[in-house]
């Protein structure tokens, strides 16, 4: 088989990645381990900021964030038992971000994509990558059980944290940076209408917990836990115990009960490798950096990273210029570090650490009453919440 682009991973980069060529005139083909239905049906980030936002609808696939897609302005930040909002749209002169799920944005790249008739091999683990020091790379993969490859220009490796493409990249040319965080997130959709219009944080000496949206009638809500916890622990009347603790205010309305529909537990981590190419193979989206979920990053860093290497293929097969794939890594782990320095000092800010001293719980409150109480801070927090510019 032999294309001119060979993804890796069926997620939301590679999807957008491969539509993204597709639009240019430049073929490729997305080898994806899980089945369609899986990939599709994943339940994970929730937020896309301005940029996205443009970039999808400039391709052609905003109608559904037109229908689905709720458009946040602020959101109410509740400590010291007052709510504390910072309203992102008037800070920045009009941006904004929206409530749109992933698993919505990989249902509309998956349509665009089969509607081109895209080459798209499910349930096919690749198992190795070879040649990507050389002109013409390949990828081996397995699909029930009989080897395949593909042999293609370069290789971009959209297959996430859990992928095999960035360890191509020679032990001794990489450099990984890791954070852990000592709590996890205890993930909860519920079927009740959310009570306040806007993403809702509580930094609560008890713990972190979040208010977000998915529909007029369904509330996403995250609770602080512990990083091994599992969602056994919690039982409906401690996780509503723990969230209104945690969220309500004297004076504002209370969060919606309601019949929770899924639980899950995510780890919290911050992770960047650099660097994000190596001779004709390429890194995009989490198989390169994770984030912890808190600044709503992860699936809006991947995209950042396909815009600027789908103009930098375009470039090349275009006009046989390469100074903006030679560029890549760089470009992109310029922006990277600003995404890695807001989503780690936004997590470290909110959430409550057992055991720090009061010092430390006092500068986490003095952090907090700067962020949304002063021009700066709000600022600070609005440019970087609806998305920092991609040099594309
Ligand atoms: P993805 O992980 O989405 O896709 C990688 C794909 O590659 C997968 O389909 C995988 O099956 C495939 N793959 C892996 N190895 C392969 C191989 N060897 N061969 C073939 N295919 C292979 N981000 C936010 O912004 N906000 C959130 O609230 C949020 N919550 C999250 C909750 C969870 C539980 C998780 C895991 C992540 C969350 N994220 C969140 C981050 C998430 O949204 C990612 O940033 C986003 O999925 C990144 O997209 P991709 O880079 O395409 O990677
Ligand atoms: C979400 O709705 O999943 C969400 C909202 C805001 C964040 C993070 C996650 O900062």
């Amino acid at each position: 088989m032999r294309t001119q682009v060979g993804i890796i991973g069926a997620g939301p980069a590679g999807l957008m990645l491969s539509h993204m060529l597709h639009l240019e005139g430049i073929s490729s083909v997305i080898i994806e381990r899980s089945a369609q239905e899986h990939v599709q049906s994943r339940l994970r980030a929730g937020v896309l900021e301005q940029g996205t936002v443009e970039m999808m609808r400039s391709l052609g696939l905003g109608e559904r964030i037109g229908q689905l897609g709720l458009e946040q302005h602020s959101i109410d930040f509740r400590f010291g038992g007052e709510s504390h909002p910072i309203n992102f749209h008037e800070a920045t002169g009009g941006r904004s971000a929206w409530v749109y799920p992933q698993h919505e944005v990989v249902k509309d790249l998956m349509t665009a994509r089969s509607a081109a008739g895209a080459r798209m091999l499910f349930e096919t683990p690749v198992t190795a990558l070879e040649g990507i020091d050389g002109p013409t790379p390949v990828v081996r993969f397995e699909k029930d059980g009989v080897a395949g490859e593909l042999h293609c220009d370069f290789v971009v490796g959209c297959d996430g944290f859990r992928g095999i493409s960035r360890h191509a990249i020679p032990a001794q040319k990489a450099q990984v940076h890791d954070r852990i965080y000592p709590f996890g997130w205890l993930g909860i959709l519920a079927e009740a209408r959310p009570a306040i219009k806007d993403i809702t944080w509580g930094c609560h000496e008890d713990g972190f917990a979040m208010m977000s949206i998915r529909t007029p009638s369904i509330t996403r809500l995250y609770l602080q836990c512990e990083p091994d916890d599992s969602p056994d622990n919690w039982s409906d009347d401690r996780i509503w115990a723990a969230l209104h603790k945690r969220l309500d205010v004297p004076g504002l309305p209370t969060i919606n009960e309601g019949r929770i529909t899924q639980k899950g537990v995510t780890a919290m981590r911050s992770f960047l490798f650099e660097p994000m190419q190596h001779g004709r193979l390429f890194l995009a989206g989490d198989a390169a950096h994770i984030v912890p979920p808190t600044g709503a990053k992860g699936l809006n860093s991947a995209m950042a990273d396909v815009k600027v290497l789908a103009r930098a293929i375009e470039r090349h097969y275009k006009r046989g210029a390469d100074e903006l794939l030679e560029r890549y890594s760089a470009t992109c782990l310029k922006r990277m570090w600003l995404v890695q320095r807001f989503s780690a000092g936004l997590c470290t800010m909110v959430h409550s650490f057992a055991g720090d001293s009061s010092f430390v719980r006092r500068l986490q409150r003095a952090d907090l009453e700067y962020m949304t109480g002063t021009h700066a801070g709000r600022l600070q927090f609005s440019e970087n919440f609806t998305g920092l510019p991609v040099d594309a």
